[in-house]
């Protein structure tokens, strides 16, 4: 049964106080809270097997190199992929789209096109631009709406055969629009393109099942997911993966190297050079442990309530203004009061112990087509009460009589 005091008991940071109040956690979309269960996990990493992997024979580098194995194995599970090597480690959603931009570099040409959408962090922008710079190819852009929303049909419009990948997000950052990415992927593979979804802000609420969508690759960070920050993976399918050419050379991703030639090792070590982050990896199979014990069903059910509460008590506030209003949302708010800096609003929200983020989100396409420098965003999970939201709104009436 699902019960929130329970589950807050297991996240030591939610019983602080900051600024002298009680910490009201609300930037769950920059990052999670931790719980006990994975940070016994890290503790017991560095204080009983802490080794190098895949290369000593003695006991603790095979113990720690099982621990990590079986990390991609619960990886592999929990998002359904067919093979545990389709489940690459990185250092996060970043890294991992710049794992695969960096491998269409031999695979674009002059002229093709590759798609990406309004509503995209910075991170699924940046990569593709300077892909477009090495190769000559063409970035085109699917449009939104006021509600925060893609246009679809816009969609439609821009695939043709020189069309050869499309990336764009599972959830918006910044909005919380959750994105048709079944029809995406469907009508991209009938031009024959691949795609690349960036599930950093969906994997906090959704399990994606990437042999169901059918998508070619599929990203996220552990860091939102209740792991530790510096580790998340690439999925990709097993022929992408034998296609693109390794991302960096190093040590661990060979087969053979001598100084005429140097071939490389089989997926998934191809993409992993150099020591990885051994105790992160195994953190994040953990947190994935953790956030299965409570169950997603239960995770996107609460959160949704928490979602409708919050966006009722905040409109109940004059000179409120909600961005992003779809139907298909997860819970996450971003809002403005009417002439005061979203800044401004976020420091005193600060004083009192909440905390959100202010600012453009990385998404700046955005907030350049609503004409706004930014909002405040109030991101809730599923550790967070109705009671906290009730501080939230009564904090913003309190900023709003201060600021104005
Ligand atoms: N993609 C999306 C949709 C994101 O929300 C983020 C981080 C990233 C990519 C990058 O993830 P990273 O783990 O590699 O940094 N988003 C946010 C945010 O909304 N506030 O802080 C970080």
């Amino acid at each position: 049964m699902f019960n929130v005091e329970n589950i807050r008991k297991d996240f030591p940071i939610l019983s602080r106080k900051v600024n002298g109040k009680p910490l009201v956690y609300f930037d769950n979309a920059a990052t999670s809270q931790t719980p006990q269960q994975v940070i016994d996990v890290i503790v017991d990493y560095y204080s009983n097997y802490n080794a190098n992997i895949h290369r000593g024979v003695h006991s603790l580098s095979q113990e720690a190199t099982d621990k990590y194995e079986q990390a991609r194995h619960k990886i592999q599970k929990h998002f359904n992929a067919k093979f545990a090597h389709e489940i690459i480690f990185t250092s996060g959603t970043t890294h991992s789209i710049n794992l695969v931009a960096n491998g269409f570099s031999s695979i674009l040409k002059k002229g093709d096109e590759i798609i990406v959408s309004a509503l995209e962090h910075h991170s699924n922008i940046v990569p593709w631009q300077m892909l477009c710079e090495r190769t000559g190819a063409i970035l085109k852009v699917i449009p939104m709406n006021l509600d925060g929303e893609l246009i679809i049909s816009d969609y439609d419009q821009l695939l043709s055969n020189k069309t050869k990948l499309v990336f764009v997000n599972h959830v918006s950052n910044a909005l919380g629009t959750v994105n048709p990415i079944e029809y995406i992927i469907k009508k991209a593979h009938q031009v024959g393109a691949a795609v690349l979804i960036d599930g950093a802000q969906s994997c906090p609420h959704i399990k994606p099942d990437v042999q169901a969508l059918d998508v070619d690759f599929y990203v996220a960070s552990a860091h939102k997911m209740c792991g530790p920050t510096g580790v998340g993976m690439l999925y990709g399918k097993e022929s992408w993966l034998k296609k693109l050419p390794p991302y960096q050379g190093g040590g661990e991703m060979i087969a053979e190297v001598t100084f005429e030639k140097t071939t490389y090792a089989d997926l998934p070590h191809k993409f992993e050079a150099g020591t990885p982050n051994i105790c992160g990896g195994i953190a994040f199979g953990a947190a994935i442990d953790y956030m299965n014990s409570i169950g997603f069903d239960n995770i996107s059910s609460y959160e949704h309530e928490l979602l409708e509460y919050a966006t009722k008590k905040l409109l109940e506030i004059e000179g409120l203004k909600i961005y992003g209003i779809s139907k298909h949302k997860t819970s996450v708010i971003s809002f403005n009061l009417e002439g005061i800096h979203p800044y401004d609003v976020g420091t005193i929200l600060d004083k009192m112990g909440i905390a959100v983020r202010t600012g453009h989100h990385c998404a700046q396409p955005i907030m350049d087509f609503y004409k706004i420098p930014g909002t405040v965003r109030a991101s809730f999970s599923f550790y967070n009460t109705l009671e906290e939201i009730d501080v939230l709104a009564n904090a913003v009436k309190k900023a709003q009589l201060m600021l104005s």
